[in-house]
């Protein structure tokens, strides 16, 4: 069978962003040619810089998160990759597969890559975010820099795709065919789940949830759902009614996937907190562990009975208690570890008692793949509720669930919140938090990182306490290539930080991030019981006085602290 050859023109901003390429829903779905496009760029651009099969050979995975328009964008990228000539494409059936799920059958099956249909914790709908991300084989790291820049390229220049005709039924099991490609739609969830018991002791969790923990799994109707019900209920013991929002509904139930302490209130309210993160009145109910998801599953927040876990502690704390999790244990320990500039620094300390190597990478999970190729086992995290390790590539919010349960089995007795600041006590602690102010102006956005960028080097600071301004560059270990303009960072005196940058992930506008730290070598037993946000607040204003915010950025406050 021949495939068509159908003319088209390139398409303008195709340019993918920190984590794939998202745009409104509405672009893709009533543009002509987008996914196409899209898709025919991928295969093209990849070509060039090499990894994609040769026509007539090789096997792509092809998925998504189950929001709205997953199952149209996967049909008519099956029919351009089956135009290319891939030879074998393998489908979760219904299409639905969590990221980290997707690392996971990409590396199991060897196969060369997989394209997902997801916009991760952006929500979801006809007038909400569609996206596409693509991972690279037989690793299942997500595209680096020179992949994703070379499929823009190719987006710039492209005159024509490649497709054949016919639709397959990815609600059924089985073994179909397409132009000369054969698809196989598969259950996914047996090479994540494989994967996930090579990395836990299960027979350890078993027992700790026969000792009836109060837990708490908010999937959020995303693609972590029917893992979640797998693993926890199933496998591990734990009752149904434990688990919510664990069905993946194309708009994602009309909330928001994203596991935060605004868009998760429900669990929020069940660990009796408040929306800022201080202690709430107890409802009773003593949480042992409540975890939420993205709707790409790779996600994860961590909460426990009046006590929040932020992302950076959270990762602090795994690799202090990397010996309760058998990947780690049975490996030696921790070999290095990782986290994003933006995340705050408790996990150095951590390593420096370790003595292992702790790398600082831009925002993305991208950068953080080759450092697992030179140093196994690895963790490594974000401070936007992204935890992992080196069993798939991407971030993985079951497995920081499970992460979780094994500390918490090892420490009986113990809340999430008394692990914490256990931890705090001995390592010290770092006050944090990220302020958003999201879809606001682009230019005002931009003129104010040119205004920040203005005052490095400046010998006179606008601020009595702040020590430097500087931008933040990277340069990847293992294949040298280098990463510019990944945010400001303003030094105050004392240790304390604000580091300001622009989302890479939104669909409209700009959104700053303002991330705020400060260091407290040795807390007090009050410090333990400080709210993050409030102890915070000061820094923040001298830090937005400093960048001129809100002279830059006609909003009142942040759209989200967390
Ligand atoms: C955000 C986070 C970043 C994360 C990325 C993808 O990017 O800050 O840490 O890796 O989302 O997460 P940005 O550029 O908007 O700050 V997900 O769950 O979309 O894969
Ligand atoms: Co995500």
């Amino acid at each position: 069978r021949v495939a068509l050859n159908v003319a088209t023109t390139p398409i303008e901003g195709m340019r993918p962003g920190t984590s794939g390429l998202r745009k409104r829903t509405k672009v893709w779905e009533t543009t002509e040619h987008y996914v196409e496009n899209f898709a025919q760029s991928i295969v093209e651009g990849w070509r060039d810089v090499g990894g994609f099969p040769a026509s007539g050979s090789g096997t792509m995975v092809v998925g998504g998160d189950g929001r709205y328009f997953n199952k149209e964008a996967i049909q008519t990228f099956l029919k351009v990759l089956a135009g290319n000539g891939v030879k074998t494409i393998v489908v979760p059936v219904h299409g639905v597969v969590s990221t980290p799920g997707a690392s996971a059958l990409v590396r199991r099956n060897k196969a060369d890559g997989a394209i997902l249909m997801t916009a991760s914790h952006n929500p979801g709908g006809p007038d909400a975010d569609f996206g596409v991300k693509f991972n690279t084989g037989p690793d299942g790291a997500p595209a680096k820099e020179f992949l994703t820049e070379a499929v823009y390229e190719k987006s710039t220049s492209i005159s024509s795709y490649n497709m054949v005709d016919g639709t397959v039924d990815i609600t059924t099991v089985g073994t179909y065919t397409l132009g000369d490609s054969t698809v196989q739609v598969i259950d996914a969830l047996d090479d994540y789940v494989a994967q996930l018991q090579e990395c836990f002791d299960f027979e350890k969790l078993r027992n700790f949830i026969k000792k009836k923990p109060s837990l708490l799994f908010d999937a959020m109707h995303g693609a972590a759902g029917p893992a979640a019900l797998r693993v926890m209920c199933q496998e591990l013991g734990v009752p149904k009614s434990q688990l919510y929002r664990c069905d993946p509904r194309p708009d994602f139930g009309g909330c928001h996937p994203d596991p935060n302490l605004k868009w998760a209130s429900e669990l929020v309210r069940r660990a009796s907190l408040n929306e800022d993160g201080s202690p709430g009145d107890s409802l009773g109910e003593e949480l042992a562990l409540g975890v939420a998801f993205d709707g790409d599953g790779d996600r994860n927040m961590i909460v426990g009975h009046r006590f929040f876990a932020s992302p950076s502690d959270s990762l602090a704390v795994l690799a202090a208690q990397a010996k309760s999790i058998k990947w780690f244990k049975d490996r030696g320990g921790l070999a290095a570890c990782a986290r994003s500039m933006p995340t705050s620094r408790a996990l150095d300390r951590v390593a420096e008692k370790q003595s292992i190597e702790c790398y600082e990478t831009p925002t993305g999970w991208k950068f953080f793949g080759n450092l697992m190729e030179l140093k196994q086992p690895f963790l490594c995290g974000e401070e936007s509720f992204g935890t992992g390790a080196d069993h798939v590539r991407e971030k993985d919010g079951l497995w920081a669930a499970l992460a979780w349960l094994s500390v918490l089995a090892d420490n009986e007795g113990m809340s999430v919140g008394d692990v914490v600041k256990q931890h705090w006590k001995e390592y010290g602690r770092d006050l944090y938090c990220r302020h958003d102010y999201e879809e606001v102006a682009s230019e005002g956005a931009q003129a104010m990182m040119a205004h920040l960028g203005s005052l490095i080097g400046s010998d006179v600071l606008p601020d009595p306490d702040l020590e430097s301004v500087s931008s933040f560059s990277y340069v990847d270990p293992l294949d040298s290539s280098s990463t510019e303009n990944q945010g400001m960072i303003l030094a105050f005196a004392g240790g304390g930080r604000c580091v300001f940058r622009l989302s890479g992930t939104g669909s409209a506008g700009a959104t700053v991030r303002v991330y705020i730290e400060r260091p407290l070598a040795n807390p007090s037993d009050a410090d333990l019981d400080l709210v993050a946000s409030e102890a915070l607040e000061a820094l923040a204003d001298k830090g937005k006085a400093v960048a001129r915010l809100h002279a830059f950025v006609d909003r009142e406050g942040p759209s989200v602290i967390t």
